[in-house]
């Protein structure tokens, strides 16, 4: 129970047996109890529907060892690799990653076979913004010949040096409006909506859309191993910063969601 209203329930209590004006007080204090109950419920309404569609969620807060718990889906454990180490995020721990080698390892959960809409969603902190040709890799689904699948994003791309892109099935499909700063936290994701031949893709930046495009023809890639730091298998495109809170939807969020999942603290 939440610590006010057991205090108030306790004041209930002790003046119910003091006659008819602390009966009516009792009242009024019951009716403030279920007013404030009410409201706390109210309040929480938006962030519960962030529940809906999330097949994966990492929160990067366990304290020692190698694994990375998914707490949607235990089977979605993710393993620290190559010098990715534990640092401080906007939500608690966080994992960071060298720019060399270190990844997440996560593989090929089923979950994670998303050929239609979806969203993810992270915060995430660049060191370097401006890569260069093929940009860095924050995560995503590649095989080990570098074949893409179904979504990855990237920063520091091609002439978008300081801007992170989404791509699917190798090719870019979107880039964001906003400019990276290195060193700077930022809560970023994507949702992609439509169907094969005619899809959409936005990309939000600290809870405003920051990018979008349509009518994209290229369709979704197949289902490939998974990895935070790195792009899937592919031995390439190193990241060199950190990730808090990734969380992985089966479905678009809708723009109020995402404002609310940029407020989540
Ligand atoms: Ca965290």
């Amino acid at each position: 129970m939440h610590p006010q209203l057991a205090s108030h329930k306790t004041v209930g209590v002790t003046v119910q047996p003091y006659g008819s004006t602390c009966w009516w007080l009792t009242l009024w204090i019951l009716n403030a109890i279920a007013v404030t109950a009410f409201q706390h419920s109210e309040a929480s309404e938006p962030a519960d529907s962030l529940g809906h569609g999330l097949v994966a969620h990492w929160p990067f807060d366990e304290t020692a060892g190698t694994e990375i718990k998914d707490v949607v889906n235990a089977a979605h454990r993710g393993t620290l690799e190559a010098g990715a180490s534990r640092v401080d995020g906007p939500l608690h721990g966080a994992v960071g990653f060298d720019g060399k080698k270190s990844r997440v390892w996560v593989d090929s959960p089923r979950a994670l076979d998303l050929p239609a809409e979806m969203s993810a969603f992270a915060w995430i902190r660049c060191e370097n913004v401006a890569a260069g040709e093929y940009g860095q890799c924050i995560y995503g689904q590649t095989a080990s010949g570098g074949n893409g699948g179904q979504f990855e994003l990237c920063v520091g791309r091609g002439k978008n040096l300081h801007e992170v892109t989404v791509l699917w099935h190798d090719v870019d499909v979107c880039v964001s409006n906003a400019k990276l700063i290195a060193g700077r936290w930022y809560h970023i994701g994507f949702t992609r909506t439509g169907q094969p031949g005619n899809w959409n893709c936005t990309i939000y930046v600290d809870g405003t859309a920051s990018g979008a495009a349509k009518n994209i023809a290229t369709d979704v890639g197949p289902a490939l191993p998974f990895a935070m730091g790195r792009p899937g298998a592919y031995d390439g495109l190193y990241f060199h910063g950190a990730i808090d809170d990734l969380r992985i939807y089966d479905r678009a969020l809708l723009p109020n969601e995402v404002k609310v999942l940029f407020q989540v603290r």
